[in-house]
């Protein structure tokens, strides 16, 4: 279906909702990386339409915040510097991973603040009035009271059936082993938890004990009547990690049992495209509001001489956030460098994938081996397109003869005739269409098709074995 103006977008999307638990979800174009030198990033977009970004600055000496009309127009707008280290005290140390919320008609930063030479980083809170953060006047409401008075950061906070919940990571005193558990309280306002905080994860698993043993940087997206609260684990180098812990809505959530924790990390390092040590996330929403888009930094490369909080490289991007039919996030990989990538679903519900056609690829993929970029000009230039994989940079699609499709690094695709056949005719726009078809730029009439068993085929449009159609959109559960 094609969508030609916002009214009827409204409508179907609306009546798509009403129908099935199925959202028509467009692919995102983001450019990253988003914004260099920025850490434990932290995007929201308010009722005013614009979103509003803080993030940990290299110094560790202020909380920065900016505002844009869109998530990539962050990237060149104007810092604003809102509060500074101080001389002595609390706040004359270290400052981490700040979070705006907007919170009962009030601004609110949470910030780990330090002591100047010490160890000692506590959650604290700022409040901020009027309509824009970056002009708001500011007052400090002071340290969060919690179980102890420990090492403790990355306070966030999110409200479940009517319940407005604070979570962060500390250091508790029974475990002086570990750095860092998860923890839970509701709050009676913005700045005071009521009762006694509970940790809900802590770093027990091998992938969340490497360098240090670390759970930290928490944060809630709640779909599908269920919350889930992802957290990053073990110390800032490349071993850094995402894992996810589950509730189901309703749950009690001051209960440990009522969450469950993924086995291994949901986002993690990924040598292929390049991408370091990801973590730290929050989420936010498309421009459109049809995608989850995660926020997260990472690097773009590997190995760090020194302690990794010394290197200032952490940089802010946001990727589209995916759904499983189940109902569950699916986080993929951090993506390479560049524009965002797009999936191909064909109408049977099968997506476009990348494999090696070595042995016997198993279908379906995982989320990372559906993604791709069109590379235009294709590599045989002129109005062709290369569908390179996102999931393995560098290695295109191409059609081989005898009705075949294979992948092959373009190292490989020296020749004209080599580089004709991973080239295609899009038979419809790239961006702005939602549908398109894969035409060989070296044999007319001859199309990428997708068969029942996921087998990449060329076949002509009459051939009903195969899809042939692709749509960039995407579709979540919610
Ligand atoms: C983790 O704990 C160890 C031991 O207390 C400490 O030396 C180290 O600085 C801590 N690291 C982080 C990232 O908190
Ligand atoms: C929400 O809370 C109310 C009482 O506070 C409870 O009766 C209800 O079951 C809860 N529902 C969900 C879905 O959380
Ligand atoms: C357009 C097209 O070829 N659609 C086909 C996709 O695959 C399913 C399952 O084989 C067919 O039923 C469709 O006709």
């Amino acid at each position: 279906m094609r969508i030609s103006s916002g009214f009827f977008a409204a409508v179907s999307v609306l009546t798509a909702w009403l129908a099935a638990p199925v959202l028509s979800s467009p692919a995102v174009s983001y450019e990253n990386s988003l914004i260099e030198q920025r850490a434990d990033p932290h995007i929201i977009k308010h009722t005013d339409g614009w979103y509003y970004f803080t993030a940990t600055v290299p110094a560790f000496d202020r909380i920065i915040l900016r505002r844009a009309q869109t998530i990539q127009a962050l990237q060149d707008a104007a810092e604003t510097t809102i509060w500074r280290r101080k001389s002595s005290g609390v706040g004359s140390g270290q400052v981490w991973a700040p979070e705006l919320h907007f919170i009962d008609g009030k601004w609110y930063i949470y910030v780990a603040l330090g002591v100047a030479n010490q160890w000692r980083i506590r959650a604290f809170v700022l409040e901020g009035t009027g309509n824009n953060p970056l002009t708001a006047s500011w007052t400090e409401k002071g340290l969060i009271k919690t179980n102890w008075d420990t090492f403790s950061l990355d306070a966030s906070t999110f409200v479940a059936n009517g319940t407005r919940y604070l979570i962060w990571a500390q250091q508790e005193p029974s475990r002086p082993d570990e750095n860092s558990s998860i923890m839970i309280a509701p709050l009676q306002n913005p700045w005071t938890i009521r009762g006694t905080a509970v940790a809900i994860s802590r770093p027990t698993l091998s992938w969340e004990r490497v360098g240090y043993k670390v759970n930290e940087g928490p944060y809630v997206i709640q779909r599908n009547g269920k919350i889930f609260l992802t957290y990053s684990a073990s110390a800032t180098d490349w071993n850094y990690c995402m894992g996810l812990l589950t509730a189901t809505a309703g749950s009690d959530l001051m209960d440990p049992a009522s969450w469950s924790k993924t086995r291994y990390p949901v986002f993690a390092s990924d040598a292929k495209t390049n991408q370091w040590g990801p973590g730290h996330n929050s989420f936010t929403v498309s421009e459109d509001g049809l995608s989850d888009i995660m926020v997260y930094h990472d690097r773009g490369y590997r190995d760090i001489n020194g302690d990794p909080l010394n290197d200032p490289n952490r940089r802010t991007r946001v990727q589209k956030l995916y759904w499983k039919e189940d109902g569950t996030p699916d986080f993929g990989m951090p993506v390479p460098e560049g524009k965002t990538p797009v999936r191909l679903r064909a109408e049977s519900g099968a997506y476009v994938w990348y494999y090696t056609g070595t042995g016997s690829p198993i279908y379906p993929p995982g989320l990372a081996n559906t993604l791709f970029r069109f590379v235009n000009p294709g590599l045989a230039g002129g109005s062709t397109v290369s569908l390179e994989s996102a999931s393995n940079p560098g290695v295109f699609m191409r059609r081989v003869d005898g009705g075949g499709v294979q992948f092959d690094e373009s190292s490989e695709l020296n020749s004209a005739a080599s580089k004709a056949s991973a080239s295609f005719n899009l038979v419809s726009g790239i961006e702005d269409s939602q549908v398109v078809q894969l035409e060989a730029s070296d044999l007319p009439n001859q199309f990428v098709g997708l068969e029942d068993d996921g087998t990449l085929v060329m076949v002509s449009t009459e051939n009903t074995k195969a899809n042939t159609t692709f749509s960039t959109n995407m579709e979540r559960n919610c």
